[in-house]
């Protein structure tokens, strides 16, 4: 079984890193969006950073959907209360209006900088408008908006099409090219499930007999992960599934749970597949229960805090600022284990 071993190399010096005040997931150079003036920030996590100290920031986030968001959210916190950041966060519960209201509320406070992880792509040009008519930069983080660059500073975020090809690539080798395969997807509308579900097509398309015969929501959630997976293992498609691709480690948990509830055994009757690469996820592929998990990497706070920094003091920055992400299977997870963030 072929794993990256570029990228579980390029983690396992992040780790170092890391555990050395880095605190930031490895950064490449800005891919694809737009050419770049300037480099992506260097000083990631670095406790002397002259002007984080009081500087306003209103983060917009998601909600606490899952592992990874939890993470997310706890590198934030913790990286502005270390570096003295004034921050003001919100918790939408997964619902864009409350995100908008929450930006509004910012702009009305007269932070010096916004940041948001938009929960679906569409919807928010006018919200973005108004921080632009009242000067404050917008740095969005993790799941892309779909909206013209200039209503936005920078974009630091993972490639999601690349994970969903990483999982193709892993399945078409494990199984030989013939499958059928259920899907578990993200929030509809986010940035992670289009992409996600895409970038897997893509590299499955190459395996004639790998079919998608069941795709459905799972919000995200462990919870809805589990219900929907209970569902369609009652039903007759359930019987022809061996794979269940889940576009996040909580919904490929969730079905965990609803296989092993029918006697089968998850990881052996039926492969699963996932991407987040937190920690519950590597303990079940320690367990045997969960084949893969394509790694995204939720620590931003570090990123997030140097470009709000930069762009207070009036520097522009790159548009795209790509995270790496590695891909991690039952092979490697009992070493990787102990290294592991989130
Ligand atoms: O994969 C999922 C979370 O936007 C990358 O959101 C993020 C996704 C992540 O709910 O667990």
């Amino acid at each position: 079984m072929k794993i990256d071993r570029f990228a579980v190399s390029l983690f396992a010096t992040c780790g170092i890193l890391l555990s050395s005040g880095c605190g930031g997931p490895a950064a490449d150079k800005p891919a694809g969006d737009k050419p770049t003036d300037t480099p992506a920030p260097t000083t990631a996590g670095t406790t002397a950073n002259a002007g984080a100290k009081g500087l306003k920031l209103g983060f917009a986030q998601v909600g606490a959907e899952s592992g990874w968001r939890t993470a997310n959210t706890e590198s934030i916190k913790s990286e502005c209360e270390k570096q003295g950041v004034d921050l003001k966060f919100s918790d939408a519960q997964q619902k864009q209006e409350n995100q908008i209201k929450a930006i509004r509320s910012f702009i009305a406070q007269g932070v010096d900088v916004i940041a948001f992880s938009p929960v679906v792509e569409t919807g928010w040009a006018p919200v973005l408008q108004e921080a632009k008519r009242a000067h404050i930069p917008v740095i969005v983080s993790d799941r892309r908006a779909d909206v013209p660059d200039d209503l936005y500073a920078t974009f630091i975020g993972s490639d999601f099409i690349k994970e969903g090809e990483m999982a193709g690539e892993w399945l078409v080798k494990k199984t030989g090219g013939t499958a059928n395969i259920a899907e578990l997807t993200g929030t509809p509308g986010s940035a992670p499930a289009n992409d996600r579900a895409k970038g897997f097509r893509t590299a499955i398309g190459k395996a004639a007999g790998l079919k998608i015969v069941f795709s459905q929501t799972g919000e995200f959630t462990r919870t809805k992960g589990k219900e929907v997976m209970e569902a369609l293992l009652k039903s007759p498609v359930g019987n022809t599934v061996n794979v269940v691709f889940a576009h996040n480690d909580d919904m490929a948990l969730g079905a965990i749970q609803a296989i092993e509830a029918t006697g089968k055994k998850p990881g052996k009757d039926i492969v699963v597949l996932s991407i987040d690469g937190i920690k519950d996820g590597f303990k079940a592929m320690v367990d045997g229960k969960l084949n893969c998990s394509v790694e995204c990497n939720p620590l931003l706070g570090p990123n997030i805090i140097d470009a709000a920094v930069q762009l207070k003091a009036g520097k522009t920055l790159p548009k795209r600022t790509v995270v790496q992400d590695g891909i991690f299977d039952q092979s490697v997870a009992a070493k990787e284990l102990p290294n592991r963030k989130y």
